[in-house]
């Protein structure tokens, strides 16, 4: 039997033996409908014809009595739930996380007690202010929301790729949303934060700084989900058996390595194709490339909270990583995508409450104030169901089974057997009881006490310095990435209107990270460069910090273009060969010429540079690149073969020019240089190094800096 039928058997989640058992990678297989030579049924189970409505006659008015129109339509009706707050773009994939070993010296948490261990993952990658039909590549914070579905029971680490966060006190959330998503008078912009009342309140809150410079670097338009980091951001509590504990930061390190588009590539991409990032995840599962990473923890002592010269209590903080050095604990492997996007990645109701023992929570007043929101938005979003934790992706897989006395509420799934819901009780033998530390129950770390003090509506005076450590990330990036950051406040701020109260406001704050980077912005928006307030600056640097001078570990599931003609056949030859060689170092090599032809993947109509990583020119193209004989039907705009060739140039991609195919970069104004080769043949060496060329990623010699005069 294949049907819902069937499932309403399995429904008893502390039952372990049923197929889908706890660490089962396959658990959610047994929720999953298959249509396949079946009839149509309504929902009750009865077969029917739903292609026709029931009609007095057949050209007479449709009936009432119709039930199989009825509900089909009413089902129809009722399908959208509400989209997220925040975060509502995204996209999830399935996986399993790899204890490296017993790391019982510092948790309890099983899923990390033993090497090899296996716990199943979910992952949800998503941005941040955009509503759930924007574009991938929109300029902004990215979540990574990763859940394992532990032995005893859900632990959630509802991160973001930037290990900081806006606001210190969760009392500010709402506000701090308000202020980025769209205007409330016309609903513009979408999916981006170059409006007035963004920058209205970076610019009167500065805690808002330091994630600021992130998400305006290079961090804040990643490559691909696959290439950035995640971060729990707050500091958490590992706690072990015997009760010692230990403040951490957890940390995925993209094992494909980091990288990150340039502005006018993530602008152009978005209008290409707006799902890059979910489309480039799927397919690189699909094609079998999992994306791994590595999860570490910066580990510090209680008593340290204070101890690094800012507070870790202060979501607004890194610890850098060469005071407190990454341990690596795991690997976190993505291998099998979503069978259906509602049910699982729509659904999948992440929450920073749910933890399990050995982990526990600290006073960040962010963290805090999270705890609250997650259930309660979960409760909207299930349309005022309490049950949302019985879904099939939210369902936990622990060997404790569920048990309590949370009873009734819309759409419960289960049959509670018990006639006595409440503790304590005898008429059902005292169960469910409370289950101690011993019995493997959860607890909260001994170390934690309260810090004695009066009831007070106020920040911390240890929360107060919001420069130091914008400074420290301005100055530990390369020059070019500082230019990126320049260029994308220009943009930003080139968007806002109102001039003194909000240009020249952000610019007083940029002054006290750096005057440089004051002084550059505030020359392209018209507003007073001030005088350097030399008070708040340093030299300080650290590790870590910077996207582009880290290169790939792999180049596997990148995208490059072998450009061809269809007016020659050695040409398309010779691409094809190209494209074989370079799929298998595991690349995505696409073949595009004027029309489809035998071996050609795609066509320049439908091709752009910022689709690819990576571009190699075949030989006998050279009359592609002459407008006057590029077919405009097939090339449309004529000139497209050449602008993909320049698009690559200037955004930094490595390039190949085989043979005549030299043409197209003399006619861009292009050159031999880093990246950029021009053979006359090709072999394993030249691929070898453009395979290098591609790890290196982007060649910032070609983005252009301003003058040495104004930095
Ligand atoms: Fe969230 N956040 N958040 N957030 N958050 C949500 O929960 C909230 C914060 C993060 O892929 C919502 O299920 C408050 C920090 C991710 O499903 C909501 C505060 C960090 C996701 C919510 C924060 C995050 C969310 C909206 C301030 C990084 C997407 C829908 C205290 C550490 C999870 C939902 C997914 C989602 C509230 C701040 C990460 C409204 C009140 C800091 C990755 O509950």
């Amino acid at each position: 039997m294949d049907s819902r039928g069937e499932q309403l058997e399995r429904r008893d989640p502390s039952d372990s033996t049923a197929s889908g058992s706890p660490g089962d990678q396959s658990f959610l297989d047994q929720f999953v409908i298959n249509d396949t030579d079946t009839f149509t049924t309504t929902d009750f189970g009865t077969p029917v014809d739903d292609t026709h409505s029931l009609k007095a006659g057949s050209r007479g008015p449709t009936l009432l009595e119709d039930f199989v129109f009825r509900t089909k339509l009413t089902r129809f009706d009722h399908e959208r739930v509400p989209e997220r707050a925040v975060h509502a773009r995204g996209a999830g994939a399935h996986g399993y996380f790899e204890s490296y070993g017993d790391w019982s010296n510092i948790t309890a948490a099983s899923f990390l007690t033993q090497a090899g261990k296996q716990t199943p993952v979910f992952l949800r990658f998503s941005t941040v202010a955009g509503s759930r039909g924007s574009a991938d590549t929109a300029r902004d914070v990215h979540g990574t929301a990763v859940r394992f579905y532990t032995d005893e029971g859900n632990f959630d680490i509802v991160g973001n790729n930037i290990p900081v966060f806006f606001i210190q006190d969760a009392i500010q959330f709402p506000d701090l949303i308000h202020a980025v998503k769209p205007s409330p008078d016309n609903e513009i912009p979408q999916a981006a934060t170059a409006h007035d009342s963004a920058y209205d309140f970076f610019s009167r809150n500065p805690s808002t700084l330091h994630t600021l410079m992130w998400a305006l670097s290079g961090h804040g338009i990643p490559r691909s989900f696959r290439h950035l980091d995640g971060f729990g951001v707050h500091t958490f509590r590992l706690v072990t058996d015997s009760g010692q504990s230990k403040l951490v930061k957890f940390h995925f390190k993209s094992l494909q390595g980091k990288a990150s588009l340039i502005w006018p590539e993530a602008q152009a991409l978005g209008g290409q194709d707006a799902d890059a990032h979910r489309r480039d995840l799927w397919n690189a599962i699909e094609a079998g490339h999992f994306p791994e990473w590595e999860m570490a923890v910066q580990i510090m002592n209680e008593e340290d909270a204070l101890a690094f010269g800012f507070d870790l209590l202060d979501p607004t903080k890194i610890v850098p990583q060469d005071i407190v050095p990454l341990t690596p604990i795991g690997k976190l492997v993505l291998n099998r995508n979503p069978t259906n996007y509602f049910a699982e990645t729509e659904q999948v109701m992440f929450s920073i409450g749910h933890v399990v023992r050995g982990i526990d929570f600290t006073e960040d007043p962010l963290m805090q104030g999270r705890l609250f929101s997650y259930v309660d938005t979960q409760l909207n979003r299930a349309m005022g169901s309490p049950n949302f934790e019985q879904i099939p992706i939210n369902r936990p897989r622990s060997r404790f089974g569920v048990h309590n006395v949370n009873r009734d509420g819309a759409m419960q799934q289960f049959i509670p057997s018990s006639i006595a819901p409440y503790m304590n009780n005898t008429l059902n033998s005292g169960s469910p009881r409370p289950a101690t530390q011993n019995e493997g129950g959860f607890f909260t770390a001994p170390a934690r006490r309260v810090v004695d003090g009066n009831y007070v509506r106020d920040v911390s005076p240890t929360f107060l310095d919001y420069w130091t450590q914008p400074r420290l990330f301005w100055n530990s990036i390369l020059p070019a990435e500082q230019q990126m950051v320049v260029n994308a406040l220009r943009f930003e701020l080139g968007h806002v209107q109102t001039m003194m109260s909000v240009r020249q406001a952000m610019v007083g704050q940029l002054n006290r990270i750096s005057n440089d980077l004051a002084v550059r912005v505030a020359s392209a928006i018209g507003v007073d460069s001030p005088s350097p307030d030399p008070q708040y600056y340093h030299e300080n640097k650290t590790i870590g910090l910077s996207v582009f001078n880290e290169t790939l570990k792999t180049v596997v599931g990148l995208n490059v273009a072998v450009l061809s003609t269809t007016n020659s056949s050695d040409s398309l030859n010779q691409a094809k060969s190209i494209a074989q060689t370079l799929s298998g170092k595991g690349l995505n090599a696409q073949v595009v010429a004027e029309v489809f032809a035998d071996g050609v993947d795609t066509t320049y109509i439908a091709s752009d540079a910022a689709l690819f990583d990576g571009v190699v020119v075949a030989d006998g193209t050279s009359g592609l690149f002459d407008p006057l004989t590029s077919s405009m039907v097939a090339t449309f705009p004529p000139r497209r073969p050449l602008q993909i060739v320049m698009d690559a140039y200037s955004q930094g991609k490595a390039i190949v020019a085989v043979g005549n195919g030299n043409e197209a970069l003399s006619q861009v104004g292009g050159q031999e240089r880093a990246g950029v080769r021009i053979v006359n043949s090709t072999d394993s060496t030249t691929w070898d190094a453009f395979e290098d060329d591609l790890k290196q990623f982007k060649f910032l010699d070609r983005y252009p800096m301003d003058p040495p005069s104004s930095q």
